[in-house]
């Protein structure tokens, strides 16, 4: 299978969060993609490409407002004239019984345009996220060329963002960016599956309103989970998209035997819709081993979830999205793709 990525991932590094009251490093690393790429190597997976540069920013307005994707091109210069120059993080956000108005000002707009403290700027991210665009759009380009299976190896991940927000880590929706691709490029219909172990809100806003691209996501329950404003099992979309989002949250503490009933079902969700092409939001951090997750999934369980995905016979996209236990996530993300490979 052949591997996308972009070096310039890089350019997003040394990043904050807020994180059980202290401000501490991002979990969200450069070594993450390091990993993959050592494991890719070692076990043979295939080549691995760079990425083609794309108009990324064009392509992700078709899933995202432009006023927000502006506001996240110019943020580096706003905060610049404002004095500063460290890593950023977003404080003060429109909660309920607030107006819902857009301030002028570089502090206000950050929660403006977020939902949480996890979309942290540094001087490179707005090139990094671009590049992460660039490498899902050059391997959503090969399987329309006719592969079976393409890896977009993306960072910053994607799967928080909504059509005008940041948070957790992500800033376009590289899934939703694709999907949307395939749909303006021939196929009728796309499916969106979320593995991470959070839900894909911002994946479901983009679609929770329509018919042609079914959003499923696999999660830790957000009664208890981040990031607990969406995510529950009766959210199935809107009018014309009612029926079309399906949410399976799950315990903390689920195993294969309880995660593997649910990827079952949306195994057959998928076959029922009928796809021309899979999008896999692939987040690791379901691993037992993860150090921000509590789902217990285990080294030898991630080719079965490649070999199924095979099974359904439609093209797969995966994106990469989450997984923190950097030293195993190159192990499972491989994993994934050996399964699919059937070796
Ligand atoms: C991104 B992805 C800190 C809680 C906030 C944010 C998690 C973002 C996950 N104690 N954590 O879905 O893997
Ligand atoms: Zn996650």
């Amino acid at each position: 299978m052949k591997t996308v990525y972009s070096p310039r991932h890089r350019l997003h590094a040394d990043n904050q969060e807020l994180n059980a009251g202290a401000i501490l490093p991002a979990f969200e690393l450069p070594a993450r993609v390091d990993f993959i790429l050592d494991r890719i190597a070692e076990v043979g997976l295939g080549p691995v490409l760079e990425a083609v540069p794309h108009d990324a920013v064009a392509a992700a307005a078709r899933v995202h407002a432009t006023d927000y994707l502006d506001f996240m091109a110019d943020f580096w210069r706003l905060w610049l004239a404002e004095g500063r120059s460290g890593p950023t993080m977003p404080y003060v956000w429109p909660a309920r019984g607030q107006r819902d108005i857009r301030p002028d000002h570089v502090n206000g707009l950050m929660g403006y345009y977020s939902f949480d403290g996890g979309g942290s700027f540094v001087e490179g991210t707005w090139e990094a996220v671009k590049s992460a665009v660039d490498s899902v759009l050059t391997a959503a380009e090969m399987i329309k060329d006719g592969e079976k299976a393409a890896y977009a190896l993306c960072r910053p991940p994607g799967h928080h963002a909504g059509i005008s927000t940041m948070g957790g880590y992500c800033f376009i929706n590289n899934a939703a960016t694709v999907a949307q691709w395939f749909r303006d490029n021939g196929a009728a219909r796309v499916s969106i599956l979320d593995i991470d172990y959070h839900h894909g809100n911002g994946t479901q806003e983009i679609f929770f309103g329509r018919d042609d691209v079914e959003f499923i996501s696999l999660h830790a329950d957000t009664a208890v989970a981040y990031p607990f404003f969406s995510g529950r099992a009766d959210e199935i979309g809107i009018g014309e998209g009612e029926g079309f989002t399906h949410n399976f949250p799950m315990p903390f503490g689920t195993a294969w035997e309880g995660w593997s009933a649910s990827f079952e079902a949306a195994c057959r969700l998928i076959a029922d819709f009928g796809p021309d092409v899979v999008v896999v939001s692939l987040g690791l951090d379901t691993f037992e081993g993860d150090p921000i997750s509590r789902f217990k999934l285990r080294h030898e369980d991630y080719p079965k979830i490649g070999a199924r995905l095979a099974k359904i016979g439609k093209p797969v996209l995966f994106v990469q999205e989450g997984g923190y236990a950097v030293a195993d996530i190159g192990v499972n993300a491989v994993g994934v793709m050996t399964g699919f490979e059937g070796r």
